[in-house]
């Protein structure tokens, strides 16, 4: 196992990452930005190198920065958490040419999903369900049409190197085609470097939902159920649950054994996430994240396993501690993620907290790296933290969100604890009624008003 390592990251999953470290006995490195040297994870860390001025191109982006950061403190893994370098196979193997393991997938894998039409040709060769479109890219109009006319209107165009809902345009029709495939591709140009752009049926009304899976490397691999992340705003998730209301025992089980099975024969080492759109009962793969995800601690709470554990234990060429028949889904848990944002607006809201005070009690979790004090930069993303809650079953679950909710005091900043208050009382919500579109269209109903 590894004796020092490096944690290329930022806020929560820092510490997240620092106290799989702990746990596992692994002496831990934290890196930091000049805005962030009263973080808590700075202060948590047997050692702490300052990599650069808040700008992350300048700080968490920096590798240069990091490979002195690994050289001065002899760190011999890193792990990046999310965002930032975590899905940059270049990074992982600059890291392996100077013998420092990345703590995650191998460098081809994670550049394979990197590549949307790669990842997608990749996941129906490994028998995982994908949506009717383009075999590949469509490089002129007149095939694009024709493959649209072959899986009907409407169609969605999206950029090979987007991901994360960037670069897609609608088409509701014939007249509406060419005008979607030249924003596409200019959009798509202007954001990654690349214009390859793909078609896709377009799915009207779908729930996200996705598959943690975790495999060995050498042909083993587990899933470990579904979260459902469909309660989203602008493509950032509000609200994750694990299982989702809308599977019933079978459909989870046919998911995930497939999704087991392609990452088994993939070779894939570490955690993944496999991500659907589901529509009247089939499943669509759209895209793979090669990383630890905001939302995993609510499939650790119905799993009863560490998935930063494994993921790091893995990293070091461990087994899998657990088999498929270890898995056990147990009970519900829900995560609302804790933005220093306005409730209603969504605008920022970074500032020093002044008031901090986190619900506990039975199947409570908070994962955050807040405290009564600090001050959250304007630099970064807005997440202040998580609130998980478990239950045996939704409705325990719900009943404690709610009474958890409650309990929670943050001063100083504004929060989007006042949206969750809401949502946990309402109707669709409680019966888990809500497809992607379900939170954007209440908002614009009033929802947050007044
Ligand atoms: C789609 C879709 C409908 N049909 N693909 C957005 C993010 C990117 N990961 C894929 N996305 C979508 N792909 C087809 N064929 C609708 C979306 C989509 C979406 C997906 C997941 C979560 C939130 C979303 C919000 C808007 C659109």
């Amino acid at each position: 196992m590894f004796d020092k390592v490096l944690i290329a990251n930022r806020g929560e999953i820092a510490l997240r990452v620092l106290r799989a470290c702990k746990e596992l006995g692994i002496a831990t490195v934290a890196v930091h930005s000049t805005a962030d040297s009263e973080a808590m994870h700075v202060k948590l860390a047997d050692e702490a190198v300052c990599i650069g001025p808040p700008p992350a191109r300048d700080s968490y982006l920096n590798v240069s920065q990091l490979l002195a950061a690994c050289e001065i403190t002899g760190a011999d893994a890193v792990h990046p958490g999310y965002g930032f370098l975590s899905e940059n196979a270049r990074f992982a193997e600059i890291l392996d040419d100077h013998g420092i393991v990345f703590i995650g997938p191998k460098a081809e894998h994670i550049r394979i999903m990197g590549d949307k039409i790669a990842a997608k040709q990749t996941a129906k060769r490994l028998g995982i369900p994908v949506v009717p479109g383009s075999d590949g890219g469509v490089s002129e109009d007149g095939e694009a049409l024709r493959i649209a006319r072959e899986i009907g209107f409407p169609v969605i165009i999206k950029a090979a190197a987007g991901g994360g809902g960037r670069g897609m345009k609608v088409a509701l029709n014939e007249d509406e085609m060419s005008v979607a495939l030249s924003t596409a591709r200019s959009e798509a140009k202007a954001a990654f470097g690349d214009d390859a752009v793909y078609i896709e049926k377009y799915l009207q009304k779908p729930r996200h939902i996705e598959v943690q899976v975790i495999g060995d490397g050498r042909g083993k691999a587990v899933h470990l159920g579904e979260r459902d992340c469909s309660l989203q705003r602008r493509h950032q998730k509000v609200w994750e649950e694990a299982p989702s209301p809308a599977l019933n025992a079978s459909e989870r089980e046919r998911i995930g054994s497939t999704v087991a099975k392609a990452m088994a024969d993939l070779g894939y080492l570490g955690v993944g996430t496999v991500e659907f759109l589901y529509e009247d009962g089939e499943f669509y793969f759209i895209e793979m994240n090669t990383r630890i995800q905001v939302e995993h601690p609510v499939t650790e709470m119905i799993t009863d396993i560490d998935l930063v554990n494994e993921q790091i234990r893995i990293a070091g060429g461990a087994e899998l501690s657990f088999t498929q028949d270890d898995v056990k889904l147990n009970g519900h848990a829900i995560e609302c993620r804790i933005n220093a944002e306005n409730a209603a607006t969504f605008r920022p809201s970074p500032g020093k907290i002044t008031q901090w005070h986190v619900p506990g009690g039975l199947g409570v979790r908070v994962d955050s790296h807040a405290y009564q004090g600090y001050t959250i930069p304007p630099y970064y993303d807005s997440l202040a933290g998580k609130l998980i809650v478990h239950g045996k079953t939704r409705t325990e679950c719900l009943m404690r969100l709610r009474r958890a909710l409650d309990e929670f005091v943050v001063d100083g900043i504004e929060t989007t604890l006042p949206l969750f208050r809401t949502l946990v009382r309402n109707p669709d919500m409680q019966d888990g009624r809500y497809d992607i579109h379900w939170l954007e269209k209440q908002l614009a109903d009033g929802l947050m008003d007044d």
